[in-house]
């Protein structure tokens, strides 16, 4: 028995190449794409996350040359703590793109 999508389905999207049925590799390949488009966005996430904890590395050292020797000192185990963590998420992204580039 032929089954059809109701009209203004949301499913007909999948049918690419408008035939009015949506075959099982056309909804394969709109899983792909989903799949493809959840990695990329998964990617530019940890990438942002990435350069914004450089930048604020970055900005974080710039200021040290601004602030006095005694605050320098009062915040000398915070900063260890935060060149560490930032370090280890860039690392961590590193990491993670050159296993998932060796794929
Ligand atoms: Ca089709």
């Amino acid at each position: 028995m032929a089954k059809f999508l109701e009209e203004k389905s949301v499913y007909s999207k999948y049918d690419v190449d408008g035939d009015n049925t949506v075959t099982d590799s056309e909804l394969q390949i709109a899983k792909d794409i989903k799949q493809t488009e959840d990695a990329l966005r998964k990617h530019l996430a940890q990438l942002r996350m990435a350069r914004y904890t450089l930048i604020a590395m970055a900005l974080f050292t710039l200021a040290m040359f601004f602030v006095p020797l005694d605050r320098v000192a009062a915040l000398a185990d915070i900063s260890n703590l935060f060149y560490l963590t930032g370090g280890g998420i860039v690392v961590g992204y590193m990491g993670i793109t050159t296993i998932a580039g060796k794929k």
